[in-house]
C-alpha cells in the first residue's frame, strides 16, 4: 500500500550530470529553469501552462505578450516572476497528429530548452512531459522522444548539473521510468 505523501523519484548519473524522473506539480519543484508546455501564440492556457502562470504571476503574461509568439518545436527564455527560479523556457510541442514531423518537433522544443540552459549558464532544469497532455502526443511515444534527446545532449560538455522531470501522475512516472530503464539500463 502506498503511504500518502510518498515521493517517486528515479535517478540516474550521465557524466557526472544528475537525470532525476519525479513524480508531482512542475509548480512545486525547484530549479533555475523551469520549462512550461506553451502554445505558439504564447497566450496561455490550462495545464502546466496554466498552473506555471498562476504561481509566477501576470508579469509572466506581459513578457510573453512582448515575445509576440514562438515557433513550434522551439522555446523562448522568460523571466520566472514569482516561481522560485531564474527562468522560465516557454516550450512549444507538436499537436500530435501522427506524422514524421511530430517526432522532429517535440524533440525541438526539447533541445531549444537545453540550448537556452546552455545560453544563460543554467545549472538545473525541470522539464514537463511536452504534448502528452492538451497536446495528445501518446506519452509512450514521447517518453523516450523526451529521454533520449536529453541523454544525448549530457553526453556532451554542459553546464547543467540537475535535469529533472516533473511527471504529474503515477502513470506517466511509470511510463518514463520504463522508458529511462531500456534506455539506460541499470
Ligand atoms: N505539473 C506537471 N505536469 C503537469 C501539470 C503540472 N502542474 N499539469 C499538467 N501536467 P499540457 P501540452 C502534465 O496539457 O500537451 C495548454 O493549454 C499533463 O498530465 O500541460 O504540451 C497550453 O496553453 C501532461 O502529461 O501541455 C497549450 O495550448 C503534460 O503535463 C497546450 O495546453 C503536458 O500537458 C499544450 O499542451
Amino acid at each position: 500500500m502506498m503511504q500518502g505523501g510518498e515521493i517517486f523519484m528515479t535517478t540516474r548519473g550521465i557524466n557526472g550530470v544528475v537525470l532525476v524522473l519525479r513524480e508531482g506539480d512542475i509548480t512545486k519543484m525547484q530549479a533555475e529553469a523551469i520549462v512550461n508546455a506553451a502554445n505558439a501564440a504564447l497566450v496561455g492556457g490550462g495545464g502546466v501552462d496554466g498552473a506555471i502562470h498562476q504561481a509566477a504571476g501576470p508579469g509572466l503574461m506581459a513578457e510573453c505578450r512582448k515575445i509576440g509568439g514562438c515557433p513550434t518545436g522551439s522555446a523562448v527564455a522568460t523571466s520566472a516572476g514569482n516561481l522560485p527560479a531564474t527562468y522560465v523556457f516557454h516550450a512549444v510541442g507538436p499537436i500530435y497528429q501522427g506524422r514524421p514531423e511530430d517526432e522532429t518537433l517535440l524533440r525541438g522544443a526539447y533541445q531549444c530548452c537545453l540550448d537556452l540552459a546552455e545560453k544563460h549558464g543554467a545549472q538545473s532544469i525541470v522539464f514537463p512531459s511536452l504534448s502528452t497532455g492538451a497536446y495528445g502526443y501518446p506519452l509512450t511515444l514521447a517518453a523516450p522522444i523526451a529521454l533520449s534527446t536529453v541523454i544525448a545532449h549530457l553526453q556532451r560538455p554542459t553546464c547543467l548539473r540537475q535535469v529533472t522531470f516533473a511527471l504529474l501522475g503515477h502513470h506517466a512516472y511509470t511510463v518514463f521510468e520504463q522508458a529511462l530503464e531500456r534506455l539506460l539500463p541499470l
